[in-house]
């Protein structure tokens, strides 16, 4: 009994002093961010569906603001730290995605109203969850009469036909969308305006500034310090959709928080969904961002969004099985590794989809029970060794298929491991990487690395991760000393408890 209590006591003992440290300086990287399609997410008020057609995909669906609010328990649950909603500004007829602007200082009526939207934003910030809107500022919806009234906010109706000539990228028409002659300074007061507007009206958070790469930089380069000099605060998240991480960085430095890590996005999709995917490639692409970028530690990860297919149908290589563990080797991967993690809604029950509209089907909640639990257990990963989110990231052991990774912050080491092969593997991590006499703690799932000569031998399944907190190996003095302190109280207590059984028994 004695042995059994104090095997109880023990593990709780040396846990004294291995707590997560307190994070390092706040930054964006270590938030979590839930990305929601408002007409599909949630329909909390059907008295404002008006033409909504759950039978044509292109049509409204329901979903709105107050159904947002609704569910911001369950987003709270599952860890995440801020919510992205696709714009919510009135659009043009059928814009249910929210991105053909017709009035950007009116709530389209299908989302709700202004009230319901300073609702959803107290709501949220009441359990400290941050709100960032999507915001549009290259084009206005089809047809929108401002074209008549004012050409000279417009550029030139000409769709873009060659998308490698920067030019026709910036300055003509996107499809049928009127482009903003951002040349003009009243149409960069204007949008000014709307961007201080709703910061000042709803307290909001920040900003994800859609299609980005459409408008010339000299607009960011008057936009972003106008914003930032009344809102310092203010998170702009910058949407450039190109897989060339030089073109990622050069918005980087044009002063945006973050932009959207397309790269990270195409690199990850190549080797994860697939068998077997190359450690040497997955490699690459964190090297490649943060050659290219300073800042590449802040830049948004994801592994799917509402303008790509979603991750679980790109992952087709046979079984469901199969293309599920891929996509939670793919969302291990965007939280272990650097960057500020975005995870579009329905990923988290693996709904799948193709592309648009395969990709906006309606939200839905009550399935798949694992999936949610291991997406929560992510966050908390990221949320207790802060590490995972702000860590440099370094490559300590690689084969084949199979890398190991270090993330470290002055307070804090952790390490990620990854095996992307048919096989089971052992890799060695030299112990000049980790220190001498440490043991690796597993986090997903339970293991314990201890050293073993000059080396941690870390082994993984096939197609498998785990992440790991190091920790002293051997027990430490205050431990020696609490147990010393404990043991003879045991020890009297056991003994009181035996001479009460035996003035029992003698009577
Ligand atoms: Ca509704
Ligand atoms: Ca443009």
């Amino acid at each position: 009994m004695r042995r059994g209590i104090m095997l109880l006591l023990l593990p709780l003992l040396l846990s004294i002093g291995l707590q997560p440290m307190a994070g390092e300086a706040a930054g964006w990287e270590k938030e979590r961010m839930y990305f929601i399609m408002v007409d599909r997410f949630e329909n909390g008020d059907p008295s404002n569906d008006r033409e909504a057609d759950p039978e044509n995909p292109k049509a409204f669906q329901g979903g709105d603001l107050a159904g947002v609010t609704k569910r911001l328990d369950y987003i709270k649950e599952k860890g995440f730290t801020s919510i992205w909603l696709t714009p919510i500004f009135k659009n043009r007829p059928n814009g249910y995605h929210g991105y053909w602007t017709d009035d950007y200082y009116e709530i389209d009526p299908h989302f709700g109203t202004k009230e319901e939207f300073k609702r959803l934003v107290k709501e949220a910030h009441d359990r400290d969850i941050k709100v960032v809107l999507d915001l549009v500022v290259n084009h206005l919806g089809p047809n929108h009469p401002m074209v008549k009234e004012k050409p000279e906010w417009f550029h030139k109706n000409q769709p873009i036909m060659n998308w490698n000539n920067p030019s026709e990228v910036e300055n003509n028409w996107l499809f049928d969308l009127p482009d903003f002659n951002t040349e003009n300074p009243e149409v960069v007061d204007y949008l000014i305006d709307v961007a201080n507007y709703w910061v000042d009206e709803t307290g909001i958070d920040g900003y994800r500034i859609d299609t980005v790469r459409h408008v010339p930089a000299t607009f960011w380069e008057t936009f972003i310090p106008a914003v930032k000099e009344k809102h310092p605060d203010l998170f702009l998240l910058a949407e450039v959709f190109d897989g060339d991480p030089r073109k990622i960085a050069s918005y980087s430095k044009l002063g945006f928080d973050s932009v959207t890590n397309f790269p990270f996005y195409y690199g990850v999709k190549d080797q994860f969904a697939r068998k077997n995917g190359s450690a040497e490639e997955l490699d690459s692409v964190y090297n490649r961002d943060t050659t290219f970028n300073p800042n590449a530690k802040g830049l948004a990860t994801f592994i799917d969004n509402h303008d790509i297919k979603r991750f679980i149908t790109e992952a087709k290589i046979g079984g469901a099985d199969e293309e599920e563990r891929q996509l939670r080797l793919a969302l291990f991967a965007l939280y272990a590794a650097p960057g500020m993690p975005i995870v579009y809604q329905g990923t988290e029950v693996a709904m799948p989809g193709g592309e648009d509209p395969g990709n906006r089907m309606m939200m839905t909640f009550d399935q798949n029970k694992k999936m949610q639990q291991y997406v929560k257990t992510l966050n908390e990963m990221r949320q207790d060794y802060p590490a995972f989110a702000t860590g440099k990231q370094r490559l300590i052991a690689k084969t084949d298929h199979m890398a190991v990774y270090s993330r470290e912050t002055k307070q804090q080491q952790v390490v990620y491991a990854i095996n992307l092969g048919e096989k089971k593997t052992s890799l060695r991590v030299s112990a000049k990487e980790i220190g001498d006499d440490q043991r690796l703690r597993g986090l997903l799932f339970s293991d314990l690395v201890r050293q073993d000569g000059d080396a941690y031998e870390i082994t993984l399944d096939a197609n498998s991760a785990n992440s790991y907190v190091i920790e002293k190996s051997q027990v430490n003095w205050w431990s020696i000393v609490a147990i010393g302190a404990i043991a003879p109280i045991l020890a009297l207590i056991l003994l009181l408890v035996h001479r009460k059984r035996m003035q029992r028994q003698t009577k």
